[in-house]
């Protein structure tokens, strides 16, 4: 059979089950990315799970989220991340020195190797011809010790791009174009094969950008062939080595497909709460913005500095603007210092910060009360900058310099004939921020690590109240929120728990401390976003036993299952319309119904009515859940 590339890499890479799409398969994983925020944790399970030593040849951690050092919690996290890399056998990758997705795109992407990231836009490397995956911290750990990843085999989708992009009109375009028609659901349980001859016009840092903003379809992953491009590419990151060509067999079978004209596509705006809610530049053209901001894994690569260097050159930021510029990584500062663009955009009055994941996850500039910021980021889910009630556009670097320029919403074909795109010959760096690992020394855990909580196995019965009741696309960031106040608790279960649903309903924590059991009732892609292990071990540390919801983003129910909480699907979205907050609900026979993979029916004991919800689960996920999840599996003798 003529194979596409993303089914080339899963056969390749195959360690169980039948890649059919909507079953179990078990994928070996060649490499691994760990961040300061999952990856604090991530490393204390696999040191919980008695790992003595990292097996897949490439692990790098890196310290990309929580990076200042304001007192000295996150530099305990630091230090711990650093001295377990160095003990484990994995690469450290310095405060400074770059975002994980972008850092490890140019220092150890490999085409036709796998990568599993504890961080949702893993899949930027699949840029470059990887398969690329996103998961919860626990996963990772397994991973870490030589286990396979077990996931549901999606759907894969050829996406056929046609046409180059119009002057001013980015990947980003592209991208938020893709969620304007298909929504942050639209890529549950598929992966996104990009092909044809739209392909070959697009620069690896525009084919990154895809990637990486496919975690906001919900895409399990993105696939690019390695070609020329990618080639030219690493022979310019001095890495023409680590090169090979990988692509789909001519005639290849898709599950679906579709085609995409690139030159149809204008620039874009999603407005604040969701990234899919798009429209065209115009709509929006003259709103006045008090913040501006360039970079994060989707924004963040020399193309994007050095256009916005373009947009800038010999103008002046809006005085009434404050705009920041994040480069995804020192190797893209540096280069940027070589290639003169710094001296350009200072005296434009731009402000460069470190290479950092910064005010992306919610960590400094956040904007004042009540003021709009335009930020080419991937993510503006409410409250995410910092501040509830924010109100934050997200845009392509383009826009967002024009818009810089003048203080309002603008269009960036108003800018003139923009330069052909200049790639240096050399993205030449020092590699001083990469530490290779001897195997020697301690581990140093300071105070700001907390031992791992354990799960509880799932009871026989479960009565409990609704704790809160929430409607539809809740994310993450709505249960476990971003910022630098909430982040640095990371490693530490019993304060990142006070934090959960602070926006949605500040109570929340003290409520579900005082029933002691509780269920979180919610309408469609519960738990849509960050891949933060966090909004699945709060929840369960402060006693929530079941989530009850209309469905279930990927990464976060693997998460809710890996840590003993029940994921229940109505098997009549109308019951939940009956629904309260405070109902008490009863679930009679539970661990049985799950054991048997029976629906579980329900009781509203406040109303009286019996409703059904199901939990469909595979083998391993049964054995996982019904222990109280992973760590608690295998700790009784599991995988
Ligand atoms: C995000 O963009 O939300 C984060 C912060 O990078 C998260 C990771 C985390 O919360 O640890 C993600 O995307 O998974
Ligand atoms: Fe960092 Fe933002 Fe990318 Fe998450 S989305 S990894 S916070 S830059």
């Amino acid at each position: 059979m003529k194979q596409s590339l993303t089914r080339k890499l899963i056969e390749s890479h195959l360690a169980s089950g039948k890649p059919v799409a909507g079953e179990e398969i078990g994928l070996t994983v060649d490499q691994a990315l760990l961040t300061d925020t999952n990856g604090t944790m991530a490393w204390l399970q696999f040191e919980a799970m008695g790992f003595q030593r990292v097996v897949p040849p490439c692990v790098v951690t890196y310290i990309d989220h929580n990076v200042y050092q304001v007192d000295s919690r996150n530099s305990d996290d630091h230090r711990y991340l650093q001295t377990a890399a160095r003990r484990y056998g994995a690469v450290f990758s310095k405060p400074g020195n770059g975002i994980c997705h972008q850092v490890h795109l140019e220092s150890f992407s490999v085409p036709g190797q796998t990568l599993l990231g504890t961080d949702s836009h893993t899949p930027l490397c699949g840029a470059a011809g990887m398969l690329a995956i996103g998961a919860g911290g626990l996963d990772v750990a397994v991973a870490m010790g030589g286990g396979p990843y077990p996931f549901t085999m999606p759907e894969v989708v050829r996406v056929w791009l046609t046409g180059e992009l119009q002057p001013w009109v980015t990947a980003k375009d592209v991208i938020l174009e893709l969620l304007r028609r298909l929504s942050v659901r639209g890529g549950t349980g598929k992966i996104f094969e990009y092909a044809g001859p739209g392909v070959a016009a697009l620069s690896l840092p525009q084919r990154m950008t895809l990637a990486n903003m496919g975690a906001e379809l919900g895409l399990t992953t993105s696939v690019f062939p390695s070609d020329a491009v990618t080639r030219d590419y690493f022979r310019r990151l001095h890495r023409k080595h680590a090169w090979t060509s990988q692509a789909a067999d001519d005639d290849a079978q898709y599950d679906d497909r579709f085609e995409l004209d690139l030159a149809a596509v204008t620039p874009l705006v999603a407005l604040p709460g969701s990234p899919d809610r798009v429209v065209p530049v115009a709509e929006v053209e003259g709103t006045k913005v008090e913040q501006v901001m360039v970079g994060s894994c989707t924004n963040g690569s020399w193309e994007d500095m050095w256009a916005v260097t373009q947009v800038l050159q010999g103008r002046h930021v809006h005085p009434d603007v404050s705009f920041v510029l994040f480069p995804g990584s020192h190797r893209i500062l540096e280069t940027m210092a070589r290639e003169g663009l710094l001296a350009d955009l200072l005296a434009s009055g731009a402000l460069i910060s470190e290479p950092t994941c910064g005010s992306c996850a919610g960590i400094g500039h956040v904007p004042a009360a009540g003021t709009k910021s335009l930020r080419a980021f991937n993510r503006n889910f409410p409250g995410r900058s910092g501040v509830k009630g924010d109100e934050v556009y997200l845009a392509s670097s383009v826009t967002a310099a024009a818009s810089a320029l003048t203080g309002a919403i603008t269009d960036p074909r108003t800018a003139g004939t923009p330069a052909s795109l200049y790639l240096p010959e050399s993205f030449a760096a020092s590699s001083a921020g990469l530490v290779t690992p001897d195997g020697q020394g301690e581990v140093i855990r300071g105070p700001n690590i907390k031992a791992v909580p354990l799960g509880e196995p799932v009871a026989e019965r479960l009565e409990a109240p609704v704790l809160l009741k929430l409607g539809d696309k809740i994310s993450t960031d709505d249960i476990s929120p971003a910022g630098a106040a909430v982040l640095v608790f990371r490693s530490n279960i019993p304060a990142i728990a006070e934090f959960c649903f602070k926006y949605v309903d500040p109570e929340f924590a003290a409520r579900a401390k005082a029933a002691g059991r509780g269920i979180v009732v919610a309408g469609e892609v519960y738990g849509q976003g960050s891949s933060r292990e966090a909004a699945a071990i709060g929840p369960m540390y402060l006693g929530v036993r079941a989530v009850l919801a209309k469905s279930f983003a990927r990464i976060h129910r693997a998460n809710l299952i890996n840590w003993g909480v029940v994921p229940l699907t109505f098997d009549d979205p109308s019951a939940y319309d009956a629904l309260e907050r405070d109902d008490r609900l009863r679930l009679d026979g539970l661990r049985q119904a799950l054991a048997a993979g029976d629906r579980v029916s329900i009781l509203d004991t406040r109303r009286g009515r019996r409703f059904s919800a199901s939990c469909v689960l595979t083998a391993r996920e049964r054995d996982i859940l019904l222990a109280g999840g992973l760590l608690a599996h295998t700790s009784k003798g599991g995988p």
